[in-house]
């Protein structure tokens, strides 16, 4: 499905160390397409509805610490295969574990501190869009280079 769509969050520790270009970058440059983004301050609110499946976890306090101690940039990507192929841009969620050439691999610095959130299923994908979106902030856009005319 090359309208497959995927929920990717720059977190508080990428925009702190000024990381937010070069990880759009990478997906632009993999050819995939930004189709929704902005810059806000988490809620502890949506939060708990984003990392449900970790409530109980014992990091979950910190978790949360973290990712409202500053601003994040989420997006929306669209494209062939787009949530598969993020997260293995993304690499695994422990940096140490995640290979050269990947996000978390290139920049993480722990495992609490990763960089970057990417959706792990299409039908979770679906699920944290519209809980991070309104419809009307994704849009739609064709590129330039299918609509010039040479006559
Ligand atoms: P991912 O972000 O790779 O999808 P996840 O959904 O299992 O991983 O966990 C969400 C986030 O929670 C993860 O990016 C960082 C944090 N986290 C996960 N496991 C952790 C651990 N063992 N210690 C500290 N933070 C952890
Ligand atoms: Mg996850």
């Amino acid at each position: 499905d090359i309208r497959e769509r995927t929920l990717i969050a720059v977190k508080p520790d990428g925009v702190q160390r000024r990381l937010v270009g070069k990880v759009i970058q990478r997906f632009e440059q993999r050819g995939f397409k930004l189709v929704g983004l902005k810059m806000l301050q988490v809620s502890e609110d949506i939060l708990a509805q984003h990392y449900s499946h970790l409530r109980a976890k014992p990091f979950y306090p910190d978790l949360v610490d973290y990712m409202t101690s500053g601003p994040v940039v989420i997006m929306v990507w669209e494209g062939y295969n787009v949530v598969q192929s993020t997260r293995s841009m993304v690499g695994h969620t422990n940096p140490v574990e995640a290979p050269p050439g990947t996000v978390r691999g290139d920049f993480g610095l722990h495992v609490s501190r990763n960089v970057v959130h990417a959706s792990d299923s299409v039908e979770g994908a679906k699920g944290e869009i519209q809980l991070w979106f309104q419809r009307q902030e994704i849009l739609n856009w064709e590129s330039c280079d299918q609509a010039i005319s040479c006559e």
